[in-house]
């Protein structure tokens, strides 16, 4: 009875030990706050590998810049520090060229384009693309279209836009673009509420969920709906981590982060009609149909730049053209 007790005690206390320092942790960043679009994606990837793995493995979220901005947070990831992060597309510029392709003003229609596109074998190239910088690419989530709001006046079409100081994305392209609007780019790193409060900056683009969930309804009276960039988010792991995995963890992280990268999208797109309710009622005026057509005049020949140059850029820009025609 005795021996019987001790074996149970032993082996309680071997799976108990067992379990513990079976459980491997995973650190993922996000420069966002709870409720982001980026957050959406981390806390619904955390349910799904917690509970799949049977919590071998366990994700520790560090949000709202904890970790720094989006470029030191990839840096982490490159180093292993951190293991996985939920990034904006604009950042990676400066990783993998191949990255600004998507950032290229106007490529996308709709949503569905942007899905058949990223979701295919050409979005697959970026992912694999990313390897050489110390990133496994693991899928796309969403920002969503971007959008232009400034303190200063409507814009309607490119003449409103001339002289505005627009923060951009650390991205070459996103530089690009309002320069060629004629406004006065300014890059600077996420979080930039101050910035705009000071009016240090005039003006921001990004989705309607960041106009919300940062309140700039409070500082920013005017928005265009430009739709200029489909910005997406790549869902990265560092690749030094990623090749300590056995193949059957790989495919269920892989798979995890796939699904919620497509639940946070449908929950994104979900969510915009009531948004641009909220953010009239909250005081915006709206320009809702600005002059498209007058904006990709003007951006027209970014193709042609330096920043496309790289013939694998160029090719997957052209092939991504081709395709969405
Ligand atoms: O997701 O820096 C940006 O403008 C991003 O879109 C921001 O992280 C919000």
């Amino acid at each position: 009875m005795k021996k019987c007790f001790m074996l149970m005690l032993v082996v309680t206390l071997f799976l108990f030990t067992g379990n513990t320092f079976a459980a491997t942790k995973i650190k993922l960043g996000v420069v966002t706050k709870p409720g982001s679009a980026q957050n959406i994606v981390a806390e619904k990837f955390k349910e799904l590998v917690e509970q799949r793995s049977n919590k071998k493995f366990e994700v520790k979220l560090y949000h709202s810049a904890s970790l720094g901005n989006e470029t030191e947070i990839l840096q982490q990831v490159q180093m292993n520090t951190i293991q996985m992060a939920i990034v904006t597309g604009g950042p990676f510029d400066t990783f993998d060229p191949i990255t600004r392709v998507v950032n290229y003003p106007f490529l996308f229609k709709d949503n569905a384009q942007a899905d058949e596109i990223l979701d295919g074998p050409l979005g697959n190239q970026i992912l694999k693309s990313l390897e050489s910088s110390g990133f496994k690419g693991l899928s796309f989530s969403e920002n969503g279209f971007r959008n232009l709001t400034n303190s200063k006046r409507p814009v309607k079409s490119p003449d409103d836009i001339k002289g505005l100081k627009v923060r951009v994305m650390a991205s070459a392209i996103h530089k690009a673009i309002w320069n060629a609007l004629g406004a006065n780019p300014t890059p600077m790193p996420w979080p930039i509420y101050t910035e705009l409060e000071q009016k240090v900056i005039d003006g921001q683009e990004n989705p309607l969920w960041v106009m919300e969930v940062y309140k700039f309804y409070e500082i920013q009276k005017y928005m265009s709906l430009t739709r200029h960039v489909y910005s997406y988010h790549i869902d990265v792991a560092s690749l030094k981590w990623w090749e300590t995995l056995d193949k059957s963890d790989q495919d269920m992280i892989q798979k995890a982060m796939y699904e919620a990268a497509v639940y946070q999208r449908a929950d994104n797109r979900s969510k915009n009609a009531d948004r641009l309710k909220l953010l009239k009622a909250k005081g915006m005026q709206v320009v809702e149909n600005p002059d498209v057509a007058a904006f990709r005049a003007k951006v027209a020949d970014l193709k042609d730049m330096d920043l496309y140059q790289d013939p694998k850029v160029k090719d997957l820009l052209l092939k991504i053209m081709e395709a969405v025609k």
